[in-house]
């Protein structure tokens, strides 16, 4: 027979405590393999913008990585999505040849009756608890009578751990990144480099959004754009104000990148929006339009008319762009991220050139050169060029000839 460990939680995020409980069940109850399972959606909580299914199964990943012992990380719950009853998972993971164990918390075990079908769970599995030494003799009243409950009603088998539990918790590690605190210690350093990578459990709700609504390559893209704004928006002396807002275009200029052509459509006429002929003609001219409207929609306290004009023509441009539009297409475009050879080598230039010169003419400059690729590449490949596309240059050409650059500009 195989001893088969199960782990379950939410796991939002794994800690140092989960991995300690981990490595003393497998060892104590002398495991052949132990799976951990985060759970898709807790039966016991609403869902909300911190618990990200997939980052909680990637940081789980990572914890176990480079474990000495067999441990692995299932998708089994999170992949089937809905609630998460334990003895569905139990029945999943149960086989003739397997005797399964399976880990709780303290709170688990003085609930148990309130599961959905305790007697399933209780005649799959070994019941294994971890126990503190410190609990009240309350709390401790309450486990011994719920395990000789479980015993006599159930006939169940249930293990106290020796072990210690590490007293941390998911809650406080989140509240620490909230607060800007080191969670070092807390979590292992694999799992703290996602949450600082990911921008896990930060207080704006724009990076939950970006998470949720993109996949990972392209909001490594935007957490880039928003690391260019940032950039930008000290070399330009942007106000606070002004830089928290060429922030949040940042955040939010791609969220609907991935909508298809249908979905667009359908989501401007749901705005009363009917794109013009230009926009129509390709899906990239569609996105900066119902992205700025998916934007104004979803987080209205976030997008006033400046961020939504940076949004709204940050693929093509326009004539006379108000400066935050004009950073937002220089971020995106130079974004420490983009490989592409054109972006690589108009970062160069920017950098080089606006070192010297008067910093808005530099930025026209820089402009002109980005739409000239742009157009360039459109023409090579075959794609319309949107009149705003056309528009943005002339006009820029027209600022450059007239040369009449203050030192400021309002946005
Ligand atoms: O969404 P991103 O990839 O981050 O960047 P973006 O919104 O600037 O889109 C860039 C793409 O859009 C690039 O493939 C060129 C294309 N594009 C830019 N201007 C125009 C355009 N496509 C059409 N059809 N017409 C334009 O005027
Ligand atoms: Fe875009
Ligand atoms: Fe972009």
């Amino acid at each position: 027979m195989k001893r088969l460990g199960i782990y379950g939680g939410s796991f939002n995020p794994i800690h140092i405590g989960h991995i300690k409980a981990a490595n003393a069940f497998y060892d104590e109850m002398k495991l052949d393999e132990l799976i951990i399972i985060p759970t898709a959606v807790s039966p016991f909580k609403t869902d909300d913008l911190d618990n990200d299914p997939y980052e909680r199964l990637k940081m789980a990943k990572a914890a176990f990585e480079n474990s000495d012992r067999n441990i692995t990380v299932s998708d089994y719950e999170i992949k089937k999505g809905g609630k998460s009853y334990t003895y569905l998972t139990l029945e999943h993971f149960s086989s003739p040849d397997r005797e399964l164990y399976f880990l709780m918390g303290t709170d688990m075990l003085l609930s148990l009756d309130g599961w959905k079908n305790p007697d399933i769970i209780l005649k799959l599995a070994t019941v294994c608890h971890a126990r503190r030494e410190d609990v009240d003799s309350e709390t401790e009243k309450a486990i011994e009578e719920a395990k000789s409950r479980y015993e006599s009603e159930y006939n169940a088998k249930i293990i106290d751990l020796v072990s210690e539990p590490f007293e941390v918790s998911s809650t406080e590690i989140r509240n620490a990144v909230k607060e800007g605190k080191s969670i070092s210690g807390l979590v292992s350093p694999e799992v703290e480099e996602i949450i600082k990578k990911d921008k896990l459990y930060l207080s704006c709700p724009l990076y939950a959004a970006v998470r949720t609504l993109v996949k990972e390559k392209r909001w490594k893209h935007i957490f880039g754009t928003e690391e260019e704004a940032k950039a930008l928006s000290k070399i330009f002396d942007l106000s606070e104000t002004d830089s928290e807002r060429l922030r949040r275009a940042a955040l939010l200029h791609d969220i609907t990148k991935y909508l298809t052509r249908e979905e667009h459509l359908a989501f401007l006429e749901g705005v009363g929006v009917t794109p013009d002929d230009g926009t129509l003609a390709s899906d990239k001219t569609l996105h900066q339009m119902s992205g700025a409207y998916m934007a104004k929609k979803l987080y209205p306290d976030y997008v006033d008319d400046a961020v939504f004009d940076a949004i709204r023509y940050h693929t093509t441009g326009k004539a006379d762009m108000p400066l935050l539009t004009k950073l937002m297409y220089l971020c995106d475009f130079i974004e420490p991220t983009r490989t592409f050879p054109d972006c690589v080598k108009l970062r160069v230039i920017f950098y080089e050139m606006i070192e010297k010169g008067n910093k808005l003419r530099v930025l026209d400059e820089i402009m002109l050169i980005a739409l000239d690729m742009t157009v360039a590449d459109l023409v090579e490949n075959g794609h319309p060029i949107h009149s705003d596309t056309e528009k943005a240059r002339e006009y820029i050409i027209e600022k450059l000839k007239e040369n009449n650059y203050g030192r400021k500009e309002s946005i």
